[in-house]
């Protein structure tokens, strides 16, 4: 299969390496790590370790026609990732971000099968040229409205012939929001306490995890999804001892300084329903962000 990874940060770099081992890979990407990956290869380490020589660009090719295209930006840049990919003969995308809508934002653009996805693989971008597997975990994949469907089968197979542990899910909106419960409830308290994911397991960060994910799952009942608040709860756990030692994206990002993906995430839930712990999250962390001047 050609598969085009568009955001090769540190979990696109890894899904992408890992594809690589079986696939033809483009990373689209930043300097300087594309630049490295396109002289020197890609080096995976941690909990999985190869060395693979995807192909590495800044932007995608004029004559770009992959069979998949994967879409890893941070959620923010979804509109910019669907006007680039809007021009290539794509067969079909799979969006494996955080947070809510990117599926839509990227069909609404896009001429082509659009698949949703969740991934519980640990990454940190290491260096230029050199990602780090913080933990080996699965991807669930399928059509973005439920059901089943031949692409989402394809794709599968394909993550499965890489040695990705891969499910394809009829159940993808449940699967969405129960992610979203879960980055809601893990990734701004350990980015304001700075703390890694398994402390919201015990302590006071506990409560504030548990209720962040207990309003997104009221948030995705009023939406129509079937998530109990137990479910919600009981995921966030299941995440953070999976992960316990893990530092999450939203705080490798406060840690370097970047925008953070609390719009999509907290922000997002406490636009559709009264969700004051998600509001004071998003609040504290964009506050932080403004001070900065991160947009
Ligand atoms: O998806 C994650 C993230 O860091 O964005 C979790 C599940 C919290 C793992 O760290």
């Amino acid at each position: 299969m050609d598969v085009l990874v568009f955001g090769a940060g540190s979990l696109g770099s890894l899904v992408g390496g890992l594809l690589a081992r079986q696939h033809r890979v483009t990373l689209v990407g930043r300097d300087p790590h594309v630049g490295t990956v396109a002289t020197e290869g890609l080096t995976v380490d941690g909990e999985i370790e190869c060395h693979v020589e995807p192909d590495g660009v800044t932007a995608v090719p004029s004559d770009a026609a992959p069979d998949l295209a994967l879409v890893t930006v941070k959620a923010y840049d979804t509109d910019a990732a669907a006007e680039a990919l809007a021009d290539a003969d794509v067969g079909a995308t799979l969006s494996l971000q955080n947070g809510l809508d990117n599926e839509t934002v990227l069909a609404d653009r896009l001429d082509c099968p659009v698949l949703a996805g969740t991934c519980t693989y640990g990454a940190m971008l290491a260096e230029p040229g050199r990602v780090t597997c913080t933990g080996v975990g699965e991807v669930v994949l399928g059509p973005r409205d439920g059901g089943e469907s031949d692409p989402a089968d394809r794709v599968g197979a394909a993550f499965e012939t890489a040695g990705i542990e891969t499910t394809v899910a009829a159940d993808m909106p449940r699967r969405i929001w129960e992610k979203l419960a879960v980055n809601a409830g893990i990734n701004a308290t350990t980015a304001l306490a700075r703390i890694e994911n398994g402390a919201v397991l015990s302590g006071p960060a506990s409560e504030v995890a548990a209720e962040a994910a207990r309003e997104t799952a009221r948030a995705a009942r009023e939406a129509g999804v079937d998530l109990a608040d137990e479910a919600a709860v009981d995921a966030v756990r299941a995440v953070a001892e999976a992960t316990a030692d893990n530092t999450s994206s939203m705080q490798q990002d406060v840690l370097a300084e970047r925008r953070t993906e609390v719009d999509a995430i907290n922000g997002a839930v406490a636009e559709r329903i009264d969700a004051p712990v998600n509001r004071t999250l998003a609040g504290l962390l964009r506050a932080w962000g403004r001070a900065r001047d991160l947009r």
